[in-house]
């Protein structure tokens, strides 16, 4: 029996999306490439070096260093790995707010560092002032994240940077899903704007290329260099990534993509999202439930557990966040009768239940 791969309607929940259909043709073409050989596979290399060009370009980087990770997992595990290296001394801790994704707490456990977590504040951004009472002289890194897996909210990362300069670390910014909004707002997150040292930017997600596209800059080659290891019986002779084989496809779709949509055609699909999110979170409020705004496409709500069900029931693919709010990301996908359709779809279940059981029930 064939299993079709599922459909995107009923998808609320996801940090990808549909690839663009130019991305998705340029995955399949690259399908049977590997570009962790590159004397091998020279074609894909090449569109590499583009796709790096192309994310420097989104994040104020002149001459970029930095490849196409499998996603923003490695992305992440490489830019501790690259501070741990760095770091003169031999306990190192990595500094991050709450609301850093939980691909830290996988780098800190195969790196051995010490990740410390620290509160958010009240606008679920990291709290400067604790960020600053616990770094201390083996802090290797400090971790900025612009747009948070559960709130969508934008670090205060030229601060953090100066932080991180005041204690000799590095500043890396996770910017994996918030990437490829930000440029289409007024935020100050990329290497432009601060002291950025690395950064996690994905093409698989708001970036409409098939997974997997993750992306690692560093500010300069001698950042990425610390991951390089010999590869004695390549035609290349180093390695920077984590994964040794690894998909072609991902690499040509993000090309693609940026080709096809940077800077227009995502600036109209932020523009679109984000319309999206504020009507969805205006709709959440008008039937009483208390939302949290969405400053990025991504809305947050309190609704009651059994209401969670029963819209998952109906096929909803929702997800929550650690507190238990219903989380919904309005990537490319979620067109405005989606929401619409979730909406009703929520109307019924209220009304049903504010309607007092007969026997016929
Ligand atoms: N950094 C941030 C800020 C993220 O939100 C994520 C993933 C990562 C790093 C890790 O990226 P990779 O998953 O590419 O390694 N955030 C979502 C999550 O883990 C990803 C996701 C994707 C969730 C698809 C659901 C889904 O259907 O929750």
């Amino acid at each position: 029996m064939q299993i079709e791969p599922q459909a995107f309607d009923r998808v609320l929940s996801s940090m990808c999306t549909e690839p663009h259909p130019v991305a998705r043709e340029a995955a399949k073409r690259f399908l049977a490439t590997n570009p962790g050989d590159p004397g091998t596979y020279p074609a894909v290399t090449a569109l590499e070096d583009e796709a790096i060009a192309m994310l420097g370009e989104l994040t104020g980087l002149e001459d970029p260093s930095g490849y196409i990770a499998s996603g923003g997992t490695e992305a992440n595990i490489q830019a501790v790995r690259i501070a741990r290296d760095r770091a003169e001394t031999r306990t190192p801790n990595v500094v991050m707010p709450e609301s850093g994704h939980f691909s830290f707490q996988k780098a800190a456990d195969v790196l051995g560092v010490d990740l410390r977590i620290v509160p958010t504040d009240e606008t679920y951004r990291a709290d400067l002032e604790a960020v600053r009472s616990c770094v201390d002289r083996e802090t290797a890194l400090i971790v900025g994240v612009a747009g948070t897996t559960e709130y969508g909210r934008v670090d205060p990362i030229p601060a953090l940077g100066e932080l991180a300069a005041s204690v000799d670390a590095m500043l890396h910014v996770d910017a994996a899903w918030g990437g490829f909004v930000l440029p289409f707002t007024d935020y100050e997150w990329h290497f432009g704007h601060a002291a950025v040292d690395t950064m996690t930017i994905d093409p698989h997600k708001m970036g409409q290329a098939a997974v997997p596209a993750g992306g690692l800059l560093a500010r300069s080659a001698d950042l990425l260099d610390e991951l390089a290891v010999d590869t004695p019986y390549l035609e290349s002779t180093s390695q920077a990534t984590l994964t040794g084989t690894r998909s072609g496809a991902g690499v040509a779709s993000a090309v693609a993509a940026m080709e096809t949509l940077w800077p227009d055609g995502y600036r109209d699909q932020y523009v679109r999202a984000q319309h999206n999110a504020e009507w969805l979170a205006d709709a959440l409020e008008k039937r009483g439930y208390d939302v949290v705004e969405p400053t990025l496409p991504l809305v947050a709500a309190d609704v009651p557990q059994s209401t969670f069900d029963a819209l998952r029931a109906k096929r909803w693919r929702i997800s929550r966040t650690a507190t238990g709010e219903l989380r919904v990301v309005c990537m490319p996908h979620v067109t405005r009768e989606m929401l619409a359709s979730f909406i009703a779809d929520l109307d019924r279940l209220e009304m049903r239940a504010s309607v007092p059981m007969t026997s016929d029930d």
